[in-house]
């Protein structure tokens, strides 16, 4: 019989990359649960539709009923947990949604995690594993010159999520010291891919300039991010949990950190490339430097190499081939970005940047 693993946040842009690819790999069952919030998209899994190998359910991380009721219906052998409120801006306008889904959901998860892991057998005790999806934000900004944040790197979160995330981080190490749950803590960088929500910076960027809108960017662009492309944060989280130790947290990362407005140059003039009778071309006169984001953390940057040296996981693209991948996605994937950009997410843009 099939393995059956829970994701939480499965129709989110990390979550659904990671359920697409592992669904598709042979033997093993996913019960996706998510909420599908403004940013879970249940039409990201559509190719999974009728699929023995996947089970979509809809619902809340903090309802703890349901979470016990799928871990024993579906002899649940690991729980990989993206289900999070994860955008900063959102987070600096509304806090709170941070907390109950990202601290009060992680502990839910956690605790009946827990119970069901009590009741298994000694082998399935042994092997089951509850991997937390979190990200390098615990640690905090970085100096120009500071090397990249290690796992030994002290927490310092600086804005709501990072706050909450690190929360999490916390209850999850809790939880493994306290009870023996087998837990994993991956700590990665920036993603960016296909299914991405266009709050983000990327997504925004390719939407803004595909439709002749100005291309926000905060304060004076020099912020620095680490960028990985999502499949290959998927494929770590794949190595970590097949072949991570109880216990232990690995940072993700593909050493290609950018300053922002380099980001958004690279995008315009793939844009100009890839849409050559596009009247805004070049599309980089769409630029435009906005109010800087409050407490905005200036660098961040990843050392994966315990990753790298402990489990063998290598990043497949680099940042020059990942973006025009991306790129191409959104180009050739109209209909979702008109799917997701309703209402709400006009409400969104309103309240953001028109004041900026
Ligand atoms: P996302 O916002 O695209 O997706 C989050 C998903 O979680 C959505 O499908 C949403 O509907 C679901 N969700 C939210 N609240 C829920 C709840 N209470 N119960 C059930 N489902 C709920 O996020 P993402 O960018 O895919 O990030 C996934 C995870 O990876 C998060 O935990 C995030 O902190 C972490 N992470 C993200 C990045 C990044 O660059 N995007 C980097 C490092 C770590
Ligand atoms: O319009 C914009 N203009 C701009 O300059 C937006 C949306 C962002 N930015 C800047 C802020 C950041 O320095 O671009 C950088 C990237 O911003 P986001 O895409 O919002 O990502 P970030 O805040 O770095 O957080 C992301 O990476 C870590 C994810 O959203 C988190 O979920 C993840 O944990």
């Amino acid at each position: 019989m099939a393995r059956s693993i829970l994701v939480t946040g499965g129709a989110g842009f990390i979550g659904s990359n990671f359920v697409l690819r592992t669904a598709a790999a042979s033997g093993v069952h996913v019960v996706t649960l998510d909420k599908l919030t403004y940013a879970g998209n249940v039409h990201n899994l559509a190719t999974l539709r009728g699929s023995s190998e996947h089970t979509f359910v809809q619902g809340d991380i903090q309802d703890r009923e349901l979470v016990r009721s799928l871990l024993r219906t579906y002899d649940i052998a690991a729980v990989v947990h993206f289900a999070a409120e994860s955008h900063v801006d959102r987070s600096i306008l509304g806090p709170e949604e941070f907390i109950r889904t990202n601290v009060g959901g992680t502990f839910a998860l956690l605790e009946e995690a827990k119970t069901y892991w009590q009741s298994l057998s000694a082998d399935g005790k042994n092997s089951f594993r509850f991997l937390h999806v979190s990200t390098d934000e615990v640690y905090g900004s970085l100096g120009p010159n500071d090397p990249a944040f290690t796992e030994n790197t002290p927490y310092a979160p600086n804005s709501p999520y990072a706050a909450s995330k690190a929360s999490s981080d916390h209850l999850v190490r809790a939880y493994h010291h306290t009870y023996g749950l087998p837990t994993l803590t991956s700590n990665c960088s920036n993603n960016y891919g296909p299914y991405q929500f266009p709050e983000k910076l990327i997504p925004l960027t390719i939407l803004n300039a595909l439709n002749g809108k100005a291309i926000p960017v905060y304060g004076d662009g020099k912020n620095v991010r680490d960028w990985l492309y999502v499949e290959d944060h998927c494929d770590a989280i794949s190595t970590i949990l097949k072949l991570g130790k109880p216990g232990e947290t690995y940072n993700v990362g593909g050493s290609s950190e950018k300053a922002n407005i380099d980001v958004v140059n690279t995008i315009c003039e793939l844009m100009d490339e890839l849409v050559p009778g596009s009247p805004s071309r070049p599309h980089k006169n769409l630029i435009k430097f906005v109010t800087d984001r409050p407490g905005h953390d200036r660098r961040y940057a990843v050392d994966a190499s315990k990753l790298r040296r402990e489990l063998g996981w290598q990043p497949q693209e680099n940042f020059r081939s990942g973006i025009r991948k991306t790129i191409e996605w959104y180009l050739s994937h109209k209909e979702w970005l008109d799917s997701v950009v309703s209402g709400a997410y006009k409400d969104w843009i309103a309240a953001q940047y028109a004041t900026r």
